[in-house]
């Protein structure tokens, strides 16, 4: 099976490792182009930093940011999501083409958000959410972060089958970061598997995260980006590995070559095993 890699473009001033880059829509569709050229199958918009620490966005400013972003992607023929919090913001941006709304909070933050995606063709990548960025940490405690983030996100796949959302629709998402410290991450990795075999598609989300930096003990406020990326092409082979659908990802190249080399692998000791017998 081939993963899919979904391409962020944050249109903020303040996203947690790209924030301020691209956060005129002229430049953010440039970098979107960029990485749909590199490989991605995805394009993410986002207008609103969720890293720790972060205040919430206007709705308002949030669509502002996104819909120019979402329309000019949706017009060049490549599928987009919505990175969004707020029912009106994914309701716009699916008006604007978005054909997945991507909730981190898995529709906690806003108690319409289910209701509104349902009324739509559009599928829902539900996040496993603990809180709000500015209190990102406050809800990271498990007895067992898998078993805990497996039922809390099968009570969010039960929520939106009630709000009308079939589970073909639904794509979860562990929540990499999200009301989880370092080794917490870890443990949710090494468990994606029992994740995987709840039976919708997953995505994960460990790009230049900080629990990355930690486990290669640099967490200096510049950590080099090129060794998180190298990171995170790691963990994105491993979760392909695990079956995950999607990885979402900053560095769309460096992700396809890491995705590529590891299918390569694959595919030769496929092609071993059909030739011993001859
Ligand atoms: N992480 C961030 C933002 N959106 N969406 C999904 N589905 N999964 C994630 O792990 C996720 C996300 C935070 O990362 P960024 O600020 O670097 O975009």
């Amino acid at each position: 099976m081939t993963t899919l890699i979904m391409g962020i473009v944050n249109v903020t001033p303040d996203s947690f490792s790209d924030g301020g880059r691209y956060a005129d829509a002229e430049s953010a569709v440039a970098h979107g182009l960029r990485l749909r050229a590199d490989g991605a199958d995805i394009l993410d918009v986002g207008g609103e930093s969720t890293r720790p620490g972060a205040e919430r966005v206007d709705p308002l400013v949030e669509q502002e940011r996104v819909l120019p972003v979402v329309r000019a992607f949706a017009d060049a023929g490549v599928a987009v999501s919505i990175d969004t919090m707020n029912a009106s913001t994914a309701l716009a941006a699916v008006a604007a083409g978005a054909r997945i709304v991507n909730d981190v909070s898995g529709g906690l933050a806003d108690p319409e958000m289910l209701a509104a995606v349902a009324g739509t063709e559009a599928d829902i990548a539900i996040g496993h959410w603990r809180g709000h960025s500015t209190d990102m940490y406050a809800g990271a405690h498990y007895d067992d972060v898998v078993d805990d983030v497996v039922a809390e996100l099968r009570q969010r796949m039960d929520a939106a089958a009630s709000a009308g959302i079939a589970p073909t629709r639904v794509i979860l998402d562990p929540g990499i970061g999200f009301g989880k410290k370092g080794a917490q991450n870890w443990a949710m990795l090494r468990g994606l598997d029992r994740l995987v075999g709840l039976g919708p598609r997953v995505l994960v989300g460990t790009s230049r995260k900080r629990f990355l930096a930690e486990a290669l003990a640099d967490d200096s406020a510049d950590a080099g980006e090129a060794r998180r990326d190298l990171a995170t092409a790691v963990t994105s082979v491993l979760s392909a590995q695990a079956g995950v659908w999607a990885v979402r990802v900053h560095d769309v190249a460096g992700t396809r070559d890491a995705l590529t080399v590891a299918r390569s692998w694959q595919e030769g000791s496929r092609w071993t095993s059909s030739t011993r017998s001859r």
